[in-house]
């Protein structure tokens, strides 16, 4: 089962709760961070036999990219996502920023996939039974929300305010949006049996690393150079084979110039 909605945000911001109200899938919920230690996925039905699939995944922070907290490779669980609930505590409970919050998180999706950040966000600003106006900057945030097209649901998990209506709203959004395809060639389970990811070689030529290996042959003969999603995949195969980690153990290091069967690149790990 693919999810069509993914629930992002910090820690403790209620994911896990809205995903329990909404659909039949009991997450764990609790008051400390990282509660929630791998994804779950959730059906919702809205009206009559309508309804869609979300998914809530671990809290994301400030470095995930570079591992902090439990990094980011659920982050797969949201890939084909068509839509991203940014989920906020608005309510600023552990003293925090909202609009900061929601920048953070956006910076993290970004270093993990373009693809990923840039697609459509409905922001759900959650804990708004404890709000507290003359603490927390409701225009300021407003105005940011619209400089950066966000639209804003207002909702409590924890009373069901407006949950109504974001998982209205959700529904709506997405009967506008494609599918999501992501390239993956059919042959890969028969090829990758005949040769090792970390089987390279690397060797360097007027300050070009000339870089070979059966296993990188395959997959170049499977991607398509133009194709945005199959250059996101060949990144992501390269990356959760250890091939990157494979070519700094053999002295590639960053900004060095790369050559991949044609393909040149900047070495950026
Ligand atoms: N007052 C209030 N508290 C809420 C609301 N939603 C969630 N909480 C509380 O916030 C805390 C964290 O909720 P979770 O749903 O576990 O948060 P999470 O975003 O899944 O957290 P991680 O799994 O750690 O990323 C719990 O104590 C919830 O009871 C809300 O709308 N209002
Ligand atoms: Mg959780």
């Amino acid at each position: 089962m693919l999810a069509d909605v993914g629930f992002v945000g910090l820690p403790s911001v209620g994911k896990s709760t809205l995903l329990s109200v909404i659909s039949a899938a009991r997450p764990k919920i609790a008051a400390y961070h990282f509660t929630t230690l791998s994804p779950m996925l959730g059906v919702v039905a809205v009206d009559d036999g309508k309804g869609f699939v979300a998914a809530d995944i671990p809290g994301l922070i400030e470095g995930a990219s570079e591992g902090a907290g439990l990094g980011f490779d659920f982050l797969r669980h949201v890939d084909r996502c068509r839509l991203l609930v940014h989920v906020v505590d608005i309510a600023a409970t552990e003293g925090r920023d909202p609009v900061e919050d929601v920048k953070l998180i956006n910076r993290e999706l970004e270093k993990y996939s373009i693809d990923l950040a840039s697609r459509p966000q409905i922001i759900a600003a959650n804990k708004c039974d404890i709000l507290d106006r003359e603490t927390v900057d409701i225009p300021a945030f407003e105005r940011f929300a619209a400089e950066n097209g966000y639209e804003v649901m207002y909702i409590s998990a924890a009373t069901g305010e407006g949950i109504k209506e974001l998982c209205r709203r959700v529904y709506e959004r997405l009967q506008t949006l494609p599918e999501i395809t992501i390239y993956e060639p059919e042959y890969e389970a028969e090829t990758t049996e005949k040769a090792l990811p970390s089987d390279i070689t690397a060797k360097r030529e007027d300050g070009m690393w000339i870089v070979e290996g059966e296993w990188l042959k395959w997959l170049m003969t499977g991607i398509n150079l133009d194709d945005y999603e199959s250059l996101t995949y060949f990144d992501r195969m390269l990356r959760t084979n250890g091939v990157f980690e494979k070519m700094r153990s053999l002295g590639i290091k960053d900004g060095d110039e790369v050559d991949l069967y044609g393909l040149e690149f900047d070495f950026v790990d």
